[in-house]
């Protein structure tokens, strides 16, 4: 594996979920296999969980760690190029992107959508840049469009608790005061529907996704419907990806909350979210600490998302 960015980077799902079984009951099995290497991971946002749970994924491998906060103490960036460095940034990002790959054997990079340019945040031109420049190869660490860590650890976390062989998942938006990317429900949907699953999707009318990207999944405008049988209710926020609205809040109708009166039309379903959560805004104290709620075990399972795409990545330098 040379690169990590999206769900076909990963393969065939059957056997990425075999490796990942192998991973999260054998930890510290392949210790020699990151010996005198360096994960270098890079952060233009906030994180908690990818932040940690790759660092503990790298050391289980045996590897060395280095972790760089861009906006906290290093340069700031410029990125494009053709400009007059006459500004409050010092260095562009043609050189920090080299030198960055000279320290270390894999990168990881984290980069959400600025929601400033809609074609600029498709294309990945951050993330592009990194697989273009470092030399090394590039693992997302949630990019402008896609978050594959997070979805492997959602799959795995729902290969362990399914009761059936195609459980109904159910993505439901819920509301939010700020603007969040498309990347976490863009890679849910697609990593449900490559393993198979039965996936529906239900949100306002105008929070559509991108339909390349939700194929395979029916969408359902009324929410209780969509939460009639549900195994799995995958709670997630995103912002406007249409043309027209792109980045933008169109509702924070709150009637979209998941609460007990909702988990109760479904197949009394097990309750998930990325983290982190705002709690009495996306879904209730109540459903959050039910004891179907799997927010922490899938929170567990991204050390075994990383280190299993770690792993293969190691094997193949
Ligand atoms: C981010 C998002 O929605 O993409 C990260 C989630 C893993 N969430 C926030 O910025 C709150
Ligand atoms: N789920 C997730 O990626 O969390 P962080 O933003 O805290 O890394």
């Amino acid at each position: 594996m040379k690169q990590f960015l999206t769900v076909q980077d990963g393969g065939n799902i059957k056997k990425l979920l075999e490796e990942a079984r192998y991973v999260k009951w054998n930890p510290f099995a392949d210790q020699a296999l990151g010996k005198n290497k360096t994960m270098l991971m890079v952060f233009f946002n906030s994180s908690l969980r990818t932040r940690l749970s790759t660092q503990k994924a790298a050391m289980n491998l045996g590897m060395n760690t280095i972790v760089l906060d861009i906006n906290q103490g290093a340069w700031k960036l410029e990125t494009e190029r053709g400009v007059v460095m006459d500004s409050d940034k010092s260095e562009h990002i043609l050189e920090a992107i080299p030198v960055m790959g000279s320290y270390c054997d894999i990168i990881g990079v984290r980069s959400f959508a600025k929601f400033e340019n809609r074609d600029e945040d498709l294309n990945e031109v951050i993330l592009k840049q990194f697989i273009q420049y470092s030399g090394k190869p590039v693992i997302s660490l949630e990019s402008a469009t896609r978050h594959p860590l997070q979805a492997l650890a959602d799959l795995i976390t729902i290969e362990e608790h399914k009761k059936s062989s195609k459980p109904k998942i159910v993505m439901s938006w819920a509301p939010h005061p700020k603007a969040l990317p498309q990347a976490v429900p863009n890679s849910f949907a697609e990593w449900m529907v490559a393993a198979g699953y039965d996936l529906t999707i239900t949100h306002p009318k105008g929070y559509e996704l991108d339909p390349k990207v939700t194929a395979g999944a029916k969408i359902e405008y009324d929410q209780d419907k969509a939460f009639e049988g549900a195994d799995f209710v995958y709670a997630k926020n995103w912002s406007c990806w249409n043309e027209e609205n792109y980045g933008k809040v169109i509702s924070k109708d709150m009637n979209w909350m998941v609460d007990k009166e909702k988990m109760a039309l479904t197949n009394n379903a097990f309750f998930m979210h990325c983290l982190p959560v705002r709690r009495n805004m996306i879904v209730s104290d109540e459903v959050i600490e039910s004891k179907t709620s799997l927010v922490i075990p899938e929170a567990a399972n991204r050390v075994v998302s990383a280190q299993t795409i770690i792993k293969k990545i190691l094997k193949s330098l």
